[in-house]
């Protein structure tokens, strides 16, 4: 089984709290910096465990990960035998379709970045209180290169992202460990997800200290909110029988692929369905198949959910043949970050300059092998016009985080499926809703190796 005293909090449940903070270091005393990390900050570093008993919960949860120049500083010379991990995130940005990387916020530009620590607690109080704790204990060996604040959305908009959407419903269920297992999902073994586990097909090849282990994709992506807004108003769906407000909230549901609720659209294809959403045994049942529909053709009928919907580039189902076999799973961990929208920024329908009012999500994926989870994800499914493969129309870009890679931000980006009435319909975006700011490759060890490779 999995040792989840030894495998960081983070990785598998998430440390689902209202406030975290990613705190981005570069290490200036590698001697210091380990004799400390093994003796002094290992006993606050979060275990699956300790969060998964509210009586072992800490008033702030912690966690640490470490970017490859970061190991190298650290002299951990073993091979992870994960290339993107070794290149770090900023060679790879082109490959990922970022509009080159002047967007890119200057402490992910380049390898500066060793580690990051990720600091999740009720308040912001805690959080800094936490943090001048460890920086306290680990004085100059390290210095700051930049840091991030999430936080959950206020009153009912906790757990929704920036665009409004509920967030966090899908996440892959894993072998032997994930309790309760939706309906409608399959499970994943715990090696997509984990270093040396079981189904990590590069089990054999992974140095043993490393295993619980999990790569850290991070990215910020700021979010672009009264340009979507304006935009799902100005594309309102023609739908007979809706309102005016709901043929807009249905062509903005249609990107998604849920509603605001969190309700799948294959599921509920018309009218929002607060119940549906909020019934986790019903939430995730569908497959984009509908057998139980007279003629109804996998291949070709979007009428329920467009080919291009965030939910299905990134989890195609059925279209895939069986879902847990096509080993592109990520657990996602991220936070919104970023002021909500002001009434300025609302009249105007444009997102302010002003850099304090940069908004968006602190995304974070787990994975146990990077090319084969968020990597694959965003370059052979979301920014492949032609995933999913076989439709009579190319799907087009997803709407919300596709790019078609080495062209500039307003070069249009085709989309169809959006308008149930005339699927084969192409329109073209000129506006990118989530722009990339960068991010960093990191691994999140397992516990015990802070005291063992990590300090020795
Ligand atoms: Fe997405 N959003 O909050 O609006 N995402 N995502 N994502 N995403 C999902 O089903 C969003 C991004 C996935 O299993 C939902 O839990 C935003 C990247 C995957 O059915 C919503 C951004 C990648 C799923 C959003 C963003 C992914 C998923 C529905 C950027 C990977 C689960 C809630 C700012 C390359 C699919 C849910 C499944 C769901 C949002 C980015 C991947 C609402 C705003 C970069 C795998």
């Amino acid at each position: 089984g999995l040792n989840l005293n030894d495998i960081q909090g983070d990785i598998l449940i998430g440390m689902k709290k209202k406030k975290e903070l990613f705190f981005f270091f570069s290490i200036t005393d590698a001697a210091t910096f380990k004799s400390k990390l093994s003796s002094d900050i290992k006993p606050f570093i979060t275990s699956t465990n300790q969060l998964l008993s509210s009586s072992t919960q800490p008033i702030t949860a912690v966690n640490i990960a470490f970017s490859q120049a970061g190991l190298t500083a650290l002299g951990v010379s073993d091979n992870l035998d994960d290339d993107a991990f070794t290149n770090g995130q900023f060679a790879n940005a082109a490959k990922l379709g970022d509009a080159g990387t002047t967007n890119w916020v200057s402490g992910f530009a380049g390898t500066k970045i060793h580690g990051v620590f990720l600091l999740a607690s009720d308040t912001v109080d805690n959080v800094d209180n936490e943090l001048a704790n460890l920086q306290n204990i680990l004085g100059c060996s390290i210095s700051e290169i930049h840091r991030l604040a999430g936080a959950a959305r206020p009153g009912d908009q906790e757990g929704h992202e920036h665009f409004g959407y509920m967030d966090g419903i899908s996440q892959p269920a894993i072998e032997g460990f994930t309790q309760n297992v939706s309906d409608g999902l399959g499970t994943v073994a715990p090696g997509e997800l984990l270093v040396g586990e079981t189904g990590d097909s590069l089990q054999s090849s992974r140095p043993s200290w490393a295993t619980g282990g999990s790569f850290l994709v991070f990215r910020q992506l700021q979010q672009m909110v009264p340009e979507f807004n304006k935009f799902v108003a100005n594309n309102a769906l023609s739908i007979p029988g809706l309102s005016q407000q709901e043929n807009e909230d249905l062509f903005g549901a249609r990107l998604f692929g849920r509603w605001k609720s969190g309700a799948p659209i294959d599921l509920a294809p018309l009218r929002d369905d607060v119940d549906l959403a909020k019934n986790s045994s019903r939430n995730n049942n569908f497959t984009f198949n509908h057998p139980e529909i007279p003629k109804f053709t996998l291949a070709s009928n979007q009428t329920n959910c467009p080919f291009s919907a965030h939910i299905r580039k990134t989890r195609p189902r059925a279209d895939l043949g069986s879902d847990n076999t096509t080993h592109h799973h990520i657990m996602r961990a991220g936070i919104p970050y970023g002021p909500e929208v002001t009434d300025a920024e609302a009249y105007a329908q444009q997102s302010s300059t002003d850099p304090a009012l940069e908004r968006g999500l602190a995304f974070v994926a787990y994975q146990s092998n990077i090319a084969q989870g968020f990597e694959f994800m965003q370059e052979q499914w979301v920014n492949n016009a032609n995933f999913i493969f076989g439709k009579p129309t190319p799907p087009g870009v997803d709407p919300i985080i596709g790019r078609v890679p080495g062209s500039a931000a307003d070069t249009p980006r085709n989309v169809s499926g959006t308008d149930p009435l005339n699927p084969s319909k192409q329109f073209s975006l000129d506006v990118e809703f989530v722009v990339s700011r960068g991010g960093e490759y990191f691994f999140s060890p397992p516990i015990s190796a802070l005291s063992s490779v990590f300090a020795a």
